[in-house]
């Protein structure tokens, strides 16, 4: 009896949502003595059923990889010291304060990357420190991927947030632009194992129409792949929309009532034909008449765009043409179009109308670039920090991101950040960006945090929920990236660098509960003690999500709706809680001040201005850069997983053989890439893959530098493809980054 219980206790199996990349697979960890020995899919996963990717596979490797500092790093006289809590913490209120004091609050910037959304902490703990900064110059990883969708959402729908994703499970039709699905897992479309979902829609008789200048995994599997010049995108949707009007296709359906501004987008859309873009598209025009009557006919039909539309020239455009489209053909909010999900965090809205939504509360100092959703653009960073004056960024934090690798012009990024008076991150690794630091943060590992997905939630094909505890405590000495945030937040609230963190956590849940308990007419109206004595058991994100799940869509609310959910209900479904199919939303969910889906807001009107100008604009010269991703890779950071970097190395410039033999250049030698901001030495692969005209490099390598400390990163090379993309090239509409359609020079 004993032995068994002894071995019981060595064998132990925890499951986990997967914070890598936004699928949410559910994963099986298989402990030994306490340490994950094993990590594959979980079968019994709800929503991802067992699929799990090399990543997935590698979040033990990740916990236990000897270069993840667990620890406070202070930098002195140019080495780094390991020190405890309080001396790390004191040096970031000793460091930025008297700057504060001397240059005011905008000389603190803040830089936050993508990992930030994986992270219960980063979801909820980032706004109090935002707020507690008061700094104008805040930054995210938004501006160099989905800020365009958000803007369309916002001036479409009245609330930034409210983006309908490709019904992909149940749909007749999908066109995809710009996606690469079948490597990156899908991205503002939710859903495990994208591969086994595509396989699925063409084993039922669904058609899959691909848009990628590059033949990649997703094209390679579709039934049509248009190989668009890099930047058509706009000219395509266009053009699509065009033919819908013209050939008296445009069928609202039920969306009918609820939406204004159509005649509008007739008289947008004059001047686009497929005849008169075709040179701007590269797209045969019968090809475009045929596409736009076979999305009108389909039984229903999804379009959805990422990267390719997004990191453009015209990323906004595209945003709304994409849903102009679907709502065109009737295919928005409805099974097998694009839906908007029910996430159970999120109460569900039942009336249309709200305050509308509006960009450019303020603007940039040096460029006067506008504000969106409280954010100034990172193409625009440099110059915050460069240009002397009043206001001039001086310190920077920089929380869950790697600048000097995932920004444009990232050689003037790794200049402008070894020039500033004082720089701290929150990152558990010495990278490019973080050696700039001062100080460094690091929280616990993936491991002893819990998790919550709460941005893919409200992004994924099917109503999901899924909590997953922290599968290893966190060590005593380690901390919780919500303690790390709270602690900075009440620095620059003046409460000193010794506060607790668990005095600024109850200060923010009892504003939470006073917010849903002062509201006259609310059920849970005056129930302040109630709610908190019922909570009373837990801290940190845990509580908050608990808050949010008891008066969401599925809330117990507090006793109100018996059987409902709450926090504890969810832990009772290791495998997650599959909350069902997406239902129609609309005009419930519409925050517009019309109530209405505005087809014509003002910004899209005007900028399609901009597209008109340059309908004539002659070919570039040049070739065209655009980027890629690769399934065992993510961005910049799990470079330092051995098993992630093996194999044949991926950084390799695609050059189509027409360009190749033009320029004299052989497979696999090294050749140079130059573009108006820089150069770079890269070894290139001929491959037909490619638009002749194009060059692919994928993003997210480079990390040789002096002072990174990710041993097996360094040894494996590659090199940063963000040293030739241009701080200057951005959507003026968004102010988002240009990552495809670079113009560079090749040369053997
Ligand atoms: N050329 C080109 N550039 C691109 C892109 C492209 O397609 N082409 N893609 C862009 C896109 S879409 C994105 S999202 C950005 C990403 O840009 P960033 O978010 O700036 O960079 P990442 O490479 O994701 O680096 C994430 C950092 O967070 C740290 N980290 C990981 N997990 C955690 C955690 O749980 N807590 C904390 N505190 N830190 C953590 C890692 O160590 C790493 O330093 O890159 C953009 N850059
Ligand atoms: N394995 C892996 N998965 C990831 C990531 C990762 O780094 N690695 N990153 C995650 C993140 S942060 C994000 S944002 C998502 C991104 O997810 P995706 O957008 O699916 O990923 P990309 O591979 O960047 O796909 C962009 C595609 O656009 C094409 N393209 C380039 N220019 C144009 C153009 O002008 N028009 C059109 N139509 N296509 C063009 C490129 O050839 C490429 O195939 O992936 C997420 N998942
Ligand atoms: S597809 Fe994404 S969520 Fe799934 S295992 Fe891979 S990295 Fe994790
Ligand atoms: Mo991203």
């Amino acid at each position: 009896m004993t032995s068994h219980r002894n071995e019981t206790e060595k064998l132990r199996i925890a499951y986990r949502t997967c914070p890598f990349c936004e699928a949410t697979c559910g994963l099986e960890i298989a402990l030994q003595d306490g340490r994950a020995v094993t990590v594959k899919g979980d079968k019994d996963d709800v929503f991802s059923k067992g699929y799990l990717c090399p990543k997935g596979a590698a979040l033990a490797d990740l916990h236990y990889d000897p270069d993840r500092l667990r620890h406070p790093l202070i930098k002195r006289n140019g080495h780094w010291v390991e020190v405890g809590w309080d001396e790390a913490f004191a040096a970031v209120e000793s460091g930025l304060i008297p700057l504060m004091d001397t240059y005011g609050r905008d000389t603190v910037g803040v830089y936050a990357g993508n990992p930030c959304s994986h992270t219960m902490a980063g979801a909820l703990c980032l706004r109090p420190l935002f707020k507690a900064l008061r700094s104008r110059n805040i930054f995210s990883a938004s501006t160099v991927d989905q800020m365009p969708k958000h803007v369309s959402s916002g001036l479409m729908f009245g609330h930034p947030g409210t983006i309908p994703v490709p019904d992909i499970d149940r749909t007749h039709f999908l066109l995809i632009l710009g996606a690469d699905p079948m490597e990156s897992n899908g991205s503002l479309a939710t859903a495990p194992d994208w591969p086994g979902r595509l396989r699925a829609l063409k084993r039922r008789g669904g058609k899959l129409v691909v848009v990628d200048p590059r033949a990649s995994r997703t094209a390679k599997l579709a039934h049509e792949h248009l190989r668009i010049k890099p930047g058509g995108d706009p000219f395509l949707l266009m053009a699509l929309t065009w033919v819908l009007f013209e050939e008296d296709r445009v069928n609202p359906g039920r969306l009918s009532d609820h939406i204004i501004g159509l005649d509008a987008v007739r008289d947008l859309c004059r001047p686009f034909s497929p005849e008169a873009v075709e040179r701007r598209s590269g797209i045969d025009p019968s090809i475009v008449y045929r596409t736009a009557r076979e999305l009108a006919s389909a039984p229903s039909a999804a379009v959805y765009g990422r990267m390719g539309t997004s990191t453009v020239e015209f990323g906004a455009l595209n945003q709304w043409l994409i849903d102009m489209v679907n709502i065109l053909t009737g295919n928005l909010d409805r099974p097998g179009g694009a839906m908007f999900p029910s996430p159970a965090h999120m109460p569900r809205r039942n009336r249309p109308g709200g305050k509308g939504w509006t960009l450019g509360r303020w603007k940039s100092r040096v460029k006067g670039l506008h504000e969106v959703m409280g954010e100034l653009p990172v193409c625009t960073l440099c110059d915050e920090i460069e240009t002397p004056g009043e206001g001039q960024v001086r310190a920077l934090i920089t929380v869950a991101s790697n600048p000097v690798i995932a920004l444009p012009n990232s050689a003037r990024v790794d200049r402008a950040l070894a020039g500033l008076d004082f720089m701290v991150s929150v990152d558990f690794y010495l990278n490019a960006s973080t050696r700039h630091a001062h100080v460094i943060l690091p929280p616990t590992g993936p491991l002893s945090t819990s998790q919550y997905d709460f941005s893919f939630y409200n992004l994924s094909v099917r109503n999901i929920a899924n909590y997953s505890p922290p599968v290893i405590p966190k060590p005593n000495d380690e901390m919780d990236k919500w303690e790390i945030l709270y602690r900075l937040a009440m620095i620059f609230s003046g409460q000193g660098a010794s506060a607790n963190a668990a005095q600024m956590d109850d200060f923010i849940i009892r504003m939470m509960v006073d917010g849903l308990a002062e509201k006259e007419g609310s059920p849970l109206f005056g129930k302040q003690t109630e709610i908190l004595q019922a909570m009373k058991d837990l801290r940190g994100p845990d509580r908050m999500l608990d808050l949010m799940l008891r008066t969401g869509a599925y809330g117990d609310g507090f006793g109100l709706n018996h059987g409902g959910l709450s926090l504890s209900r969810l832990k009772e479904h290791p495998h997650g809680m599959d909350l069902g199919p997406l239902e129609p939303r609309i005009p419930g969910i519409l925050r517009t001040t019309s109530g209405k889906i505005d087809l014509a807001p003002h910004p899209m009107v005007q900028d399609v201005q901009r597209l008109i100008e340059v309908i004539n604009r002659p070919e570039p010269s040049s070739l065209v850069l655009v980027g890629r991703r690769h399934l065992r890779t993510n961005n910049s950071w799990m470079a330092n997983i051995s098993s992630l970097v093996s194999g044949p190395p991926r950084c390799v410039l695609l050059v189509h053989p027409e360009d190749a033999s033009r320029l004299g250049l052989e497979g696999g030698a090294a050749v140079e890439v130059k573009s108006r901001v820089g150069r770079i030495a890269v070894p290139v692969e001929i491959t037909t893959d490619i638009r002749p005209g194009v060059v692919s490099l994928p993003h997210g390598w480079g990390h040789d530098l002096t002072g990174v400390r990710m041993g097996v990163a360094m040894t494996h090379g590659g090199v940063n493809s963000n040293i030739l993309s241009d701080d200057e090239c951005f959507d003026p509409l968004s102010n988002n980054a240009v990552l495809n359609g670079i113009p560079v020079e090749v040369s053997a």
